[in-house]
């Protein structure tokens, strides 16, 4: 395949996805259910803030939870242990979810069983960016200890975030501190909502939550 074709193969791809993912948004505001698609790096505390957020929300509101990785169940069962029903999508290589992904999932359940659905996305900074799946609303984790630079580095990510939360302030890092991140995160996007977090003290769980509209 010639380098044009590769090009013109790719960019179809892209517009087949975004077609997928607003059909899919628009199903889910018709219906009145919330769906928010939460992305981040390995290890930033995407999932433990999902079980923080499945352990409040499912109290009142009936939560469903796609859960993406390279391989395991690992995070859709620690999920599970919070009140959410779960289900893993695999990706075997892939680095991202997408439209097709989550509306494979979607038509295995009735919709309208649920109120509130989050995708986990697989955990890195770039592919996700650019793949739409239909969420209302992009969430970006990144947690203090990936370093002072880490926003700066992947500015697609932070510009097509709706909300950034600035995760693991229970820790204490040497040199440079959470406002660090926060400031970048303004400077990449003004209007973004940048909150900061503790999977581990809850800190900045219940501001998220009403940061997504959703009452307790
Ligand atoms: N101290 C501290 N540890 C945290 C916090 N959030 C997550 N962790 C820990 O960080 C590690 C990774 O957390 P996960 O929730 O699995 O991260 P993830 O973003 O879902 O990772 P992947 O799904 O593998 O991309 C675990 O050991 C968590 O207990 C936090 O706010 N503070
Ligand atoms: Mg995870």
């Amino acid at each position: 395949m010639t380098q044009e074709k590769k090009v013109s193969v790719k960019k179809k791809a892209y517009v087949l996805n975004d077609e997928l993912a607003d059909k899919i948004r628009q199903e889910m505001k018709a219906k009145n259910k919330r769906f928010f698609n939460v992305m981040g790096s390995i290890g930033a505390g995407k999932t433990a803030i999902l079980e923080q957020i499945a352990e409040k929300l499912s109290k009142k509101y009936k939560v469903f939870v796609i859960n993406g990785d390279v391989a395991t169940t690992i995070d859709a069962d620690r999920i599970a242990e919070h009140g959410a029903k779960t289900v893993q999508i695999n990706t075997g290589g892939g680095c991202h979810l997408n439209a097709q992904l989550i509306q494979n999932e979607l038509s295995k359940i009735n919709i309208d069983d649920y109120d509130i659905f989050f995708a986990e996305n697989v955990g890195n900074l770039i592919c996700p960016a650019n793949w739409d799946v239909g969420a209302e609303l992009n969430i970006v984790v990144v947690s203090i200890t990936e370093g002072q630079y880490v926003v700066k580095k992947h500015p697609i990510m932070f510009k097509g975030a709706d909300i950034a939360l600035i995760n693991k302030c229970d820790l204490n890092i040497p040199g440079f501190d959470a406002d660090t991140l926060v400031k970048d995160c303004s400077m990449i996007k003004s209007d973004m909502k940048v909150l900061k977090t503790s999977a581990v003290t809850g800190e900045g769980i219940e501001e998220l939550i009403a940061t997504l509209g959703i009452e307790l």
